[in-house]
């Protein structure tokens, strides 16, 4: 075992966590709240981005929601969209520009509730594009309310005793029902609530980007991320809130691969 000799001032200094900042986000700053769980699965995409080449040919589409914020901080050409219209306007992207890789950002009540049909109705087209979720099973941006996504026993501003099916219905596993469509090619959900899951994810979300460098079809990642404020948690509750909650509804791993098809052999 290394001793640490602590009676001696260190030989060098040690890194501050803005040095781990990816070159992708303009600043180590943001104005999330503490303990969300957002900037940590942006930071992954940011970092598979540039891993993949792509930092200079990449175009993000992101829908409405506290992740939304970030479109001051990415060094990423991108624009922001109606609610719940990613996939379509990431459509029309990708069709004028087939060699730049095209991604949205959505929330769950973005993707889930306001843009379904749009998301649904991209993958049926089997358009080449990469859609990233971000589910923490409430509309945060305004407040915590109740999403499509939030699953039963869930306490949310608007069920506030927790949602009920005979009330509120039963949520929708919409990684499950993206996967269900011929036009997706990789659909995987995975979480950011500790170390190894965050692997997960990069690893994920690497495949999803190669899935559309390929020309498979549409690739769909959703993370489940804490958001302690809309849960009405501490900050630090967040990622066990979060396997107790929709970690037990949604389970984690990839759900469909269309792996790219071998190549031809000669006659
Ligand atoms: C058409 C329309 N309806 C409602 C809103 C208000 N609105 C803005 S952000 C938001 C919540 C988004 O929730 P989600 O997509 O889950 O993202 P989160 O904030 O949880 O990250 C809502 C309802 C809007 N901007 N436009
Ligand atoms: S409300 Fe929730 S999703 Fe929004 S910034 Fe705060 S913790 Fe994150
Ligand atoms: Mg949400």
């Amino acid at each position: 075992m290394t001793l640490i000799d602590t009676r001696q001032p260190p030989e060098q200094a040690s890194r501050k966590v803005a040095d781990y900042k990816p070159s992708l986000l303009q600043s180590e700053e943001h104005g999330l709240c503490p303990g969300c769980g957002e900037p940590v699965a942006i930071r992954v995409v940011l970092e598979v981005i540039e891993e993949l080449g792509l930092a200079q040919n990449n175009i993000a589409v992101l829908g409405h929601g506290c992740y939304g914020g970030f479109i001051m901080l990415l060094d990423v050409d991108s624009t922001l969209c109606l609610h719940g219209r990613a996939p379509a306007t990431a459509t029309g992207i990708k069709r004028m520009r087939p060699d730049t890789a095209v991604w949205t950002l959505q929330g769950d009540g973005d993707m889930v509730n306001e843009g379904l049909a749009e998301i649904l109705h991209a993958t049926a087209r089997g358009e080449n594009i990469t859609c990233i979720l971000l589910n923490n099973g409430v509309f945060g941006d305004t407040g915590g309310q109740m999403t499509a996504a939030s699953v039963i026993g869930q306490r949310t501003k608007n069920s506030i005793d927790g949602r009920t099916a005979d009330d509120h219905g039963y949520p929708i596993a919409i990684a499950e029902l993206v996967a269900s469509l011929q036009g997706s090619a990789y659909v995987a959900r995975c979480s950011v609530h500790n170390a190894a899951s965050i692997a997960q994810t990069r690893r994920c979300v690497r495949k999803a980007f190669q899935r559309q460098t390929e020309g498979q079809g549409l690739s769909l990642v959703e993370i489940l991320t804490m958001c302690p404020t809309g849960w009405f948690v501490a900050p630090e509750a967040g990622t066990d809130y979060l396997m107790e909650s929709l970690g037990k509804t949604y389970p984690l791993g990839e759900i469909k691969d269309r792996a790219a098809a071998p190549a031809a052999t000669a006659e």
